[in-house]
């Protein structure tokens, strides 16, 4: 006889397990590379999945994350959208007895006991990576003051704030390399195209050395709005961009872009693992905070090195 009407196989102990995952949204190939990349592993470990997008909007995140508490999911895994006002509903998780587990994003560190662990990558260190080979590419011209145009991701998103940290941190080494202005792009290809549009419009970006954009949609954006100007991408312009996209490194190996800091967006491994100690039956501790490894690519290293990227 098969329990109503299962196969014997799919009576497994993790069968059992449900876990609800909160997704900030789908403005980007990485994010999509993100989703799919924590998908696949929830299913490789049996853990049947509730998957909600909440494109972009953080009052239908919120809403999705209730329905996971309505129903009683064994855990829930959750992309904050930006830092701020998930406490009442992260509070009503944690009175219902459901582990969550943040992933990417992170919430404002004074919430940080409202989750069990935070896994992404760290992106201060992005930031100064970032930073880094701008003080770099300049180090030959110590007395030329250098102005940096920051493009910027969607404002209170925890890697906005931390890469413009990691990336003042570094360039704060340097006397003569300032950022000059800072426009935002939300993390899209079409504000980011926008925005820099603008700025041609208004003959602003006649005296900049360097786009520090904090994602590559962003930066394909202004590589396209930079088409139809006498700026030569990568040479009159400096461009270090984030995140080691597929259409990204085409451009890095073409010349229009210098810089790509990688931002790793394969969490489901990670992710699996965690939920995977914490449901074990000896109780293992799981970290706070894990951090994923991640890397950069330049036109100042290999170009025939990089790895294919499938997003
Ligand atoms: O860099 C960007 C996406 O939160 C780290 O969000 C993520 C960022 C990523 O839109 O492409």
């Amino acid at each position: 006889t098969t329990l109503s009407g299962c196969s014997p196989k799919e009576v497994t102990s993790q069968n059992n397990i449900v876990i609800g995952f909160s997704q900030s949204g789908t403005e980007s190939s990485w994010r999509k590379a993100h989703t799919k990349s924590i998908l696949d592993s929830l299913k490789k470990n049996n853990y049947q999945v509730i998957y909600r997008n909440g494109l972009m909007d953080q009052e239908r995140q919120i809403q999705d994350i209730r329905s996971f508490i309505a129903y009683r999911v064994d855990l829930i895994v959750f992309t904050p959208l930006t830092e701020d006002g998930w406490e009442p509903v992260l509070k009503e998780a944690q009175r219902a007895g459901i582990d969550v587990m943040l992933v990417d994003r992170d919430i404002a560190s004074a919430s940080s006991d409202l989750y069990l662990s935070h896994i992404g990558p760290s992106f201060k260190a992005e930031g100064n990576r970032a930073g880094i080979y701008v003080n770099n590419y300049f180090k030959e011209q110590p007395d030329r003051e250098i102005n940096v145009l920051e493009l910027s991701g969607l404002t209170n998103a925890s890697p906005t704030t931390l890469r413009s940290d990691g990336f003042r941190e570094a360039i704060g080494r340097e006397q003569n390399i300032t950022i000059s202005q800072t426009v935002y792009g939300d993390y899209t290809r079409n504000k980011g195209k926008e925005v820099i549009r603008e700025l041609i419009t208004n003959n602003q970006l006649a005296t900049i050395d360097v786009l520090y954009s904090h994602n590559d949609e962003m930066t394909l954006g202004a590589l396209d709005a930079l088409k139809d100007t006498d700026i030569q991408p990568g040479k009159d312009l400096i461009i270090v961009t984030i995140d080691g996209q597929e259409n990204i490194i085409k451009e890095l190996r073409a010349g229009n872009v210098n810089c790509v800091v990688e931002c790793n967006p394969q969490a489901g491994y990670y992710v699996a693992r965690a939920i995977e100690r914490r449901l074990d039956s000896d109780h293992k501790q799981i970290p706070h905070e894990i951090y994923m490894p991640e890397t950069v690519f330049s036109d100042q290293g290999d170009l025939d090195m990089i790895p294919t990227r499938n997003y």
